[in-house]
């Protein structure tokens, strides 16, 4: 059988570093195994010769990094006989709760903040039939009401609380080493909850100790600045920011985030809305990739850092692209706005041609 390389998702790939025994049973989607880019043309717009990679999440099964925890959390919660799982979300663990409940043929409940969600999101926890719970707050009070409400009802929490969310999102920092040959000297990555930062560097960490590479990377985080606790050095009480994904002021994984930065000799920076913004279309215009813009956190920080030198010439960066840009069409179109790319001609090859020849460069 020549051509049987039948990939069938990560814990299958990584069962002997993951908490799953030989019955377990798997609730899969295919996740993981995501495209490692390097980036063509954008390094040459800093003036400085580095090596940028990005990690493209959004190409898990619910478009986004969420699913590798996901399919962990749920698999275990199946395996300790819950019947039904509850999250916070700022969108995207409630797509991927909804998504893997389903598979698993479980209930999700999924509290998420009124009005300040993406609609590919919402349109996710919906169609997945998930039990979509607006609350008139933000995700920071939606996720004490989750930790309250679980310890008096018969749901698993699958926020980036439960350890098993981790040990299913390592598995990144696995991917990529083997896809290198060695781990890179910088990993980027957008900062909300800090759990993705977290598991990452015990991805990292997990191949060093077992000699399987020896160099670990300084992992950089990056928030937005009107949601950045990590850079105020406390919680923040109304988080704000155009990119909702990362709209967090009381991080769940706070400690963890801070050793993470110790242990690599890594930082933590903000980015204004505006450079989210503008690395999100640099990076779909430049490059033909498409993420959302919590996700363009990670460039967008990583770009200032090249051109100021504190991430030095000869770097090989990887900057976690955490979420698929199709998440959130309405600020894409905003983004489009006004820039020239639509016009409305009428029906006729002259009109076309015209609209063709006024637009070439
Ligand atoms: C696209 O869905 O917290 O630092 O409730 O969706 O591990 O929290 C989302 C987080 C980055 C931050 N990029 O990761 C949720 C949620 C995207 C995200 C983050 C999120 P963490």
């Amino acid at each position: 059988m020549p051509f049987r390389n039948r990939y069938t998702g990560l814990i299958d790939k990584y069962r002997d570093r993951l908490p799953v025994h030989d019955d377990t049973r798997v609730i899969s989607l295919g996740e993981g195994n995501t495209p490692l880019i390097r980036l063509n043309n954008i390094p040459a717009t800093l003036g400085r010769d580095v090596d940028i990679y990005v990690k493209y999440e959004g190409l898990n099964p619910t478009g986004s990094f969420k699913d590798r925890g996901m399919t962990m959390a749920v698999t275990k919660a199946v395996e300790e006989g819950s019947k039904a799982i509850i999250c916070a979300s700022t969108g995207n663990t409630s797509a991927a709760a909804a998504a893997y409940a389903a598979r698993a043929g479980i209930a999700a409940f999924v509290l998420i903040p009124e009005g300040k969600i993406a609609m590919g999101k919402l349109a996710q926890a919906m169609i997945h039939g998930a039990v979509v719970i607006q609350i008139k707050g933000n995700f920071d009070a939606g996720m004490q009401i989750v930790k309250d409400v679980a310890a008096h009802a018969p749901v698993t929490i699958v926020n980036s609380i439960n350890p098993y969310r981790l040990q299913g999102q390592k598995t990144a920092a696995f991917e990529i080493v083997e896809e290198l040959g060695a781990a890179p000297d910088y990993h980027c990555l957008p900062v909300g909850n800090a759990g993705n930062i977290t598991a990452h560097w015990m991805g990292y960490s997990e191949y060093h100790e077992n000699g399987i590479v020896n160099n670990r990377p300084r992992m950089v985080g990056y928030q937005a600045s009107g949601s950045a606790p990590f850079l105020r050095g406390h919680m923040v009480d109304n988080p704000e920011t155009v990119a909702t994904a990362i709209r967090i002021g009381h991080p769940q994984s706070w400690d963890k985030a801070w050793k993470v930065r110790e242990e690599s000799e890594g930082w933590f920076d903000e980015c204004s809305d505006e450079e989210i913004l503008a690395a999100q279309k640099q990076l779909t215009e430049k490059e033909g990739v498409f993420c959302e813009p919590a996700s363009a956190t990670s460039l967008a920080g990583a770009m200032r850092d090249i051109k100021s030198g504190k991430i030095p010439e000869g770097s090989k960066i990887v900057c976690t692209l955490t979420g698929n840009g199709l998440k959130d069409p309405e600020t894409a179109i905003r983004q489009c706005e006004n820039s020239g790319v639509m016009v409305t001609v009428e029906a006729t090859m002259d009109a076309v041609k015209g609209a063709i020849l006024d637009n070439m460069e």
